[in-house]
């Protein structure tokens, strides 16, 4: 099925002079190093890639040279991931680091093939940004994903593995496509159930899908439960300094890498979002990781803990619990505190993944540990997958941002890719988009959004209008019209989105719970500490030094003041950082409450072009992708009328300004 294969299409090429050029290249690989499980699938990347594009049965040389055609080395010298690849008019020579590299390589000439580029004269040397590039799935045993929007699991059903892997080889191979070369493939929020993981009931199955993954290059890794020993019923306290909770580990870890070898380590939600962890026992975060650090230390595992820990019974009276404030306090008294093989990992934003948020402050904040950086790919605060919103221009900002941790030019991206602080273990993770679904991400554009995080954490120094060229290209084909036009709609989406939504960096005003569509007071009056404040005469939450929570007081001086000062702090981001009346000018030159107005009409309007622009393309892409955006772009639209009468209501209600243009309010 067209969309199953993503942007792997290799769509027959028809351009005759484009063949001949490339023809010279394909008829023949000469493998020059010794085969494993990886080179056997690169080649046979390879070999699919050429019949279906070129109808060629490329012949493999195992023992010989050619003159003509593609030439795969290695060089031990190269980092692990690294390859290089040069042509002559006829000769393509491709020379890897490692098995990895090569099967890298290989999708690279595929990518480059796809988009008809040419290879004579190439010369191309890749380095990854980040050392490790990771998917988290949340994905529950009983095959529901958590924040899942593109169906239920393809590993788990029904409180079991599901039996039949090919997904998960297809997977894998897509995963690897883009460079991934990690991931954990079970829920954070770890359940009774899945604390068995760990134990024999399903070991072995775990070890299956880990070999799967181990063939494309990718090291697979396991949530676990905190509080396992007891959970197993194996002890009554799951204390990090108790001897038999640490023999427990030690015992679980060698069991657990007896059967599978290659496991990455484990990935750990604790104390946050009533999951267990040491608090319960008085210990701190650094006493519990370290102690499982040690368990699987021995087997060069690695664990990985998450610093999403903030309090979710918090009713404000407090000003020092602001939830934008957790993740610093509680982790930056504890840096270098952490054993090597642990990692912190953050996520991108202070809050939780909303359509505006500033960087966390915790980046750039621990000089003596490592850490990675989380995304979410998943929209589960963008429209979860029924709305088209293109995530990259949004990463890009959070990777370009400088911290001033070491001066100016201390950037987020050279900080998680371990190069400023000089980190044995860097890279960054996301949460994933995919399931069962036909066309694996839902939303068929949503595709771009898996495909350009790969392309992204490999080099961060990609565009975002690079990401979306090269992924349309592969999965639309070469018609200049639809690229122009799908061009057209990603691009804006993400401000399109934020157009409609919650206004200005103040984030949710979302449904509780499930999280979609419009509900300003939803969270307001829960206990979960995302407050916007909102009465008659002003909205937003002061998170100043001078007269609010303090927050700002966690980045480096140049921030801080920028953030601290009303004059100063930028417009998307006011409402996260100061209370404002309704009526204070913005930077802009409207009103607060204009502006609401205003982004609201036009976030709709700009859905309206989105789906005049899909339209257009009726007779380019093939009925059933295309029928299936449409539908989707209907329903985005609605719910951008919704968000936009919703929001603009509220407002005009609360303040009793009315809209400079006159517009309905409904
Ligand atoms: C939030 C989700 C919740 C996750 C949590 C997390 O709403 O389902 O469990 O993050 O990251 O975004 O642990």
């Amino acid at each position: 099925l067209t969309s199953y294969r993503a942007w792997l299409q290799y769509e027959q090429i028809e351009n005759q002079d484009y063949v001949s050029k490339i023809k010279p290249f394909v008829q023949h690989v000469a493998v020059d190093l010794a085969c494993d499980e990886i080179i056997d699938n690169a080649l046979i990347e390879w070999q699919t890639g050429l019949s279906s594009m070129f109808q060629i049965n490329a012949s493999i040389i195992k023992d010989g040279s050619v003159d003509k055609g593609l030439v795969l080395k290695l060089d031990q010298d190269y980092q692990e991931d690294a390859y290089v690849l040069r042509a002559s008019d006829d000769q393509l020579i491709l020379t890897g680091g490692s098995s990895r590299a090569i099967l890298y390589g290989v999708f690279h000439i595929l990518r480059l093939i796809q988009r008809r580029a040419l290879l004579a004269g190439l010369s191309i040397k890749e380095t990854p940004k980040n050392k490790i590039r990771m998917i988290n799935h949340w994905d529950d045993m009983n095959g529901s994903v958590e924040r899942g929007y593109a169906g239920k699991s393809f590993f788990f059903d029904d409180y079991q593995f599901i039996k039949d892997r090919q997904r998960v080889y297809d997977y894998a191979r897509l995963l690897s496509s883009v460079g991934i070369n990690a991931l954990t493939i079970n829920n954070v929020n770890v359940h009774r159930i899945e604390t068995e993981l760990v134990t024999d009931t399903f070991l072995s199955d775990v070890k299956q899908t880990s070999d799967i993954f181990n063939q494309y290059g990718i090291t697979m890794y396991l949530s676990i439960n905190y509080a396992a020993p007891v959970e197993l019923g194996v002890l009554t306290t799951a204390d990090p300094l108790d001897e038999d909770v640490i023999a427990f580990w030690g015992k679980t870890a060698k069991h657990v890498y007896d059967v599978v070898p290659n496991l990455g380590g484990f990935l750990v939600k604790a104390d946050s979002e009533n999951r267990p962890g040491p608090f319960t026992y008085g210990r701190d975060h650094a006493q519990g990781a370290n102690m499982l650090g040690k368990a699987v230390e021995p087997y060069g595992g690695k664990v990985i803990w998450r610093c999403f820990v903030y309090n979710n019974k918090q009713d404000w009276r407090d000003r020092k619990t602001d939830r934008a404030r957790a993740a610093y306090d509680h982790f930056k008294p504890l840096d270098g505190e952490f054993n090597d093989n642990v990692i912190l990992q953050i996520k991108n934003g202070p809050m939780d993944f909303q359509v505006r948020e500033p960087v966390s402050p915790l980046i750039g904040e621990l000089e003596n540990t490592n850490q990675f950086l989380e995304f979410q790919i998943a929209q589960e605060y963008l429209g979860q997958q029924r709305h088209l919103v293109y995530l990259i221009p949004q990463w890009k900002e959070v990777l370009e941002f400088d911290t001033y941790a070491k001066g100016e030019n201390t950037k987020v991206k050279d900080i998680v890719s371990g190069e400023v602080f000089d980190n044995k273990i860097a890279g960054i993770v996301a949460v994933t988009n995919v399931g069962i679904d036909y066309n694996w991400t839902g939303h068929t554009i949503a595709q771009l959004n898996f495909y350009g995080y790969g392309r992204l954490i490999w080099n961060p120094d990609l565009t975002s209008e690079e990401i979306a060229l090269e992924w349309i290209k592969q999965t639309f084909g070469h018609d200049p019209k639809t690229i122009e036009t799908i061009m057209k709609m990603v691009m804006p989406s993400w401000e399109a989105y934020e157009n409609y939504t919650s206004p200005l960096g103040i984030g949710w005003m979302v449904n509780v719970s499930h999280h979609y569509g419009p509900n300003i007071d939803g969270y307001e009056y829960d206990m979960w500490g995302t407050y916007h404040f909102a009465d008659r005469n002003g909205i937003g939450v002061d998170r100043t030094i001078a007269t609010g929570t303090g927050y700002t007081g966690q980045y480096h001086a140049e921030n801080r003041d920028l953030y601290e000062s009303i004059e100063t702090c930028p417009d998307e981001l006011l409402l996260f950082f100061h209370h404002v009346p309704y009526t204070h000018v913005l930077k802009s030159g409207k009103t607060v409450i204009q502006h609401i107005y205003d982004t609201h009409h036009k976030g709709v309007e700009q859905v309206e072009e989105m789906i005049a622009n899909w339209d257009s393309l009726a007779d380019k892409v093939d009925e059933r992708r295309h029928q299936d955006v449409k539908e989707r772009l209907s329903h985005q639209l609605w719910s951008a009328k919704e968000w936009r009468d919703t929001i603009n209501s509220y407002f005009y209600r609360k303040s009793g300004i009315a809209d400079e243009q006159n517009r309905k309010i409904y």
